[in-house]
């Protein structure tokens, strides 16, 4: 069964939407949609850990981190990445970044659901752990947090 979640971003320098499908249970989700309004090139883009908003992006809390492991790039290996870590997505010069990743840890199903967690997407490039930054291995030292939403559960299509 075909699993979906949707997150709504809204932030004044950044907004857009993106839905998660899971074409079934363990199987890699997919994340598209479009982000608006943020300044052109690439903003790190990461699943939080709570899908709080109280005071708005920063309590999202750190990126979703399970395996309580370094920050990396979504092509690290499995073991030695955030959940969350998601990468960047590039804005062009309307300010516009088309979404299209596919991830193996994400997940909409079991104890590591990021199903009531947030999307965030950043001011700066994420490093992806390289930069040699103070939080370069914590939060790929990608800046501030321009918008988030929380992922919610879809109408299943
Ligand atoms: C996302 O990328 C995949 C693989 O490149 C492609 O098949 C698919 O059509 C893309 N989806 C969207 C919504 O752009
Ligand atoms: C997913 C993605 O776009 N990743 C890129 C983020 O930016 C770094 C640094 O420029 C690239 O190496 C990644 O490919
Ligand atoms: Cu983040
Ligand atoms: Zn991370």
């Amino acid at each position: 069964m075909v699993i979906q979640a949707v997150c709504v971003l809204v932030g004044a320098t950044g907004s857009g939407t993106v839905t998660f499908t899971q074409p079934g249970s363990g199987e890699p989700v997919t994340i598209t949609g479009t982000l608006t309004k943020l300044k052109p090139g690439k903003h790190g883009f990461h699943i939080h850990e709570y899908g709080d908003h109280t005071s708005g992006c920063t309590s999202t809390g750190g990126h979703f981190n399970p395996q309580n492991v370094d920050h990396g790039a979504p092509t690290d290996p499995d073991t030695n990445r955030h959940y969350g870590d998601l990468g960047n997505v590039t804005a062009d010069k309307f300010g516009r970044a088309e979404v299209n990743i596919t991830d193996n840890l994400v997940a909409l199903t079991g104890p590591n659901s990021v199903i009531g967690r947030a999307v965030v997407v950043h001011a700066d490039e994420d490093d992806l752990g390289q930069g040699g930054f103070s939080d370069s291995k914590t939060t790929g030292h990608a800046g501030g947090r321009l918008a988030c939403g929380v992922i919610g559960i879809a109408k299943q299509s």
